[in-house]
């Protein structure tokens, strides 16, 4: 048996012929980004345009440095350090064809919990030229029934009193952003790379929101200076199994603590408003464009709600993973129903998209039998997800007389998954959510209440109010309380 190598620099050179390297001089590359929340999506995407982009000639000064907020973040910060911030993707076809590759855009990481003030010094050095972030879609402090800041947040009101040593993504900001305005260095651009719509829209209200509340002359200054582009991301990246640990170990005789796995599409369509210059990720296949609106409203109410639709319901039905859920020929024609009657009426025209193809391609793209994508993945933080992905399209339709059967089954689903935390077989189900235990008081109130879940108006705003939207809503709570085997309404509805 040959000798398993450990991923490092000094290492690079000694892996497998089957894996990619990094083949430009990582010693000479600078970081222009800090990149807040590394998780698995950063690394399957931002970090592999950068990587990509590394190999070009005058890209060196565009590294990343990673930074994480929490003290969660400990391990990977180890095992980044470990490695010189190394990591192998492992891109999974549909057709079962593998790709690993090593990515060296990563190559630094700071745990702010350790050393807040070496966070700050970083962000507001004048080489940093952009802040992106994953921070989830809960990570932006936002109510979701009327999307303003939530000054309730005890970090928040910690960030407030203590700007020195901040424990949110915003304190860390307007931290860097002060410290860059006193010394006349000019702004970083914030670059989300979450999954909301008006992303950089929603991270400028967010932060100017807590600005003002800190020191209005900074806020007025972040309005001014500061740019904020929208994107569209997309790669689904499924959580790193151990399987996937010991496929290189013992196919390709790597030790990676930490690979992230991918499907092979990738897309990024961002604004191209940046106040302190960009890479040129438009050469290794990122699309600037005036407007990305259009954009991230079909991958948000078709991609993700996508996700959400088979997430709940086959997580009731006691499915585990998206592939498994949607070759179930039941469960893909209730997708798809969901996405002609539903979403697609209430969605605007996007310059050079054929909808139909891009419907087949999620399609097709959920049915990747190599990416195990968990359901629990799907269905984790569903009350930050929701609101933006499933119940916008539900209050669109209802604005607009469009149907709405199908996603009131999945809000019933969800009601139902939040009161039992079981699926229809009594197994329970592994829930994570910031708001667990009020889905759950809310939820578990249905017998005596039958609208109880919907009166969470942080999550469904005046849907309550809507008697269309009620009358379908307690039918189906009816049907599933009475029969959790959801695949039984959902035959009756195809
Ligand atoms: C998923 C996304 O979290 C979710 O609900 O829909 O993580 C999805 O896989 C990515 O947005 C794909 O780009």
């Amino acid at each position: 048996m040959k000798e398993s190598i450990s991923l490092n620099q000094e290492n690079l050179s000694r892996l497998s012929k089957g894996i990619s390297i990094p083949t430009y001089n990582r010693d000479a590359v600078k970081a222009g980004i800090v990149h807040i929340g590394v998780g698995g999506f950063h690394r399957s995407h931002e970090a592999v345009y950068t990587d990509t982009l590394l190999h070009e000639p005058d890209a060196s000064n565009w590294g990343i440095c990673g930074v994480g907020l929490r003290e969660g973040d400990r391990h990977i910060a180890d095992i980044l350090k470990k490695q010189d911030y190394l990591y192998s993707l492992i891109v999974k076809h549909p057709d079962g064809k593998v790709e690993t590759k090593v990515i060296g855009s990563i190559i630094d990481f700071i745990l702010s919990v350790d050393n807040p003030q070496a966070v700050i010094d970083k962000m507001a050095d004048k080489d940093i030229k952009i802040v992106s972030l994953t921070i989830t879609e809960g990570g932006y402090n936002f109510k979701p029934s009327n999307g303003e800041f939530d000054f309730d947040n005890a970090d928040v009101k910690y960030d407030l009193a203590n700007p020195k040593s901040p424990k949110t993504v915003f304190g860390y900001l307007t931290a860097a952003l002060r410290k860059r305005k006193d010394s006349g260095i000019t702004p970083f651009t914030i670059q989300s790379c979450d999954n909301i719509q008006h992303n950089g829209d929603m991270t400028s209200k967010m932060l100017c929101a807590f600005a003002e509340r800190q020191d209005p002359e900074l806020a007025a200054y972040i309005k001014k200076e500061v740019c904020f582009p929208n994107a569209m991301v997309d790669r689904i990246t499924p959580v790193t199994s151990k399987e996937d640990i010991s496929y290189l170990k013992t196919e390709l005789n790597l030790v990676d603590e930490w690979p992230v796995t991918c499907e092979p599409f990738t897309q990024w369509v961002i604004e191209d408003i940046f106040c302190n210059g960009r890479p040129s990720w438009e050469n290794v296949g990122a699309q600037f464009v005036p407007n990305v609106t259009p954009y991230e409203k079909m991958k948000i109410r078709l991609l993700n709600a996508g996700h959400s639709v088979l997430g709940l319901l086959g997580s009731i039905q006691g499915l585990e993973t998206i592939d498994s859920t949607v070759s179930e020929p039941l469960f893909a024609t209730y997708l798809r129903k969901f996405m002609d009657e539903e979403a697609t009426p209430v969605l605007d025209t996007v310059e050079g998209v054929n909808l139909n193809d891009y419907k087949n391609s999620l399609i097709e793209r959920f049915g990747n039998p190599n990416i195990k994508d968990n359901l629990a993945r799907i269905c984790l933080e569903s009350s930050a997800k929701l609101p933006k992905f499933l119940i916008a399209t539900i209050h669109d339709n209802l604005a607009n007389g469009g149907s709405i059967k199908y996603a009131t089954l999945v809000i019933a689903a969800w009601c139902y998954y939040s009161d039992k935390g079981v699926n229809q077989h009594n197994e329970p189900l592994d829930i994570v959510d910031a708001m667990k235990d009020e889905l759950h008081a809310a939820a578990s109130k249905t017998s005596e209440d039958k609208l109880s879940f919907l009166r969470l108006d942080s999550i469904f705003g005046n849907l309550i109010e809507n008697q269309k939207f009620t009358e379908q809503y307690a039918k189906m709570i009816d049907i599933i309380y009475a029969n959790p085997n959801v695949s039984e309404q959902m035959k009756q509805m195809v």
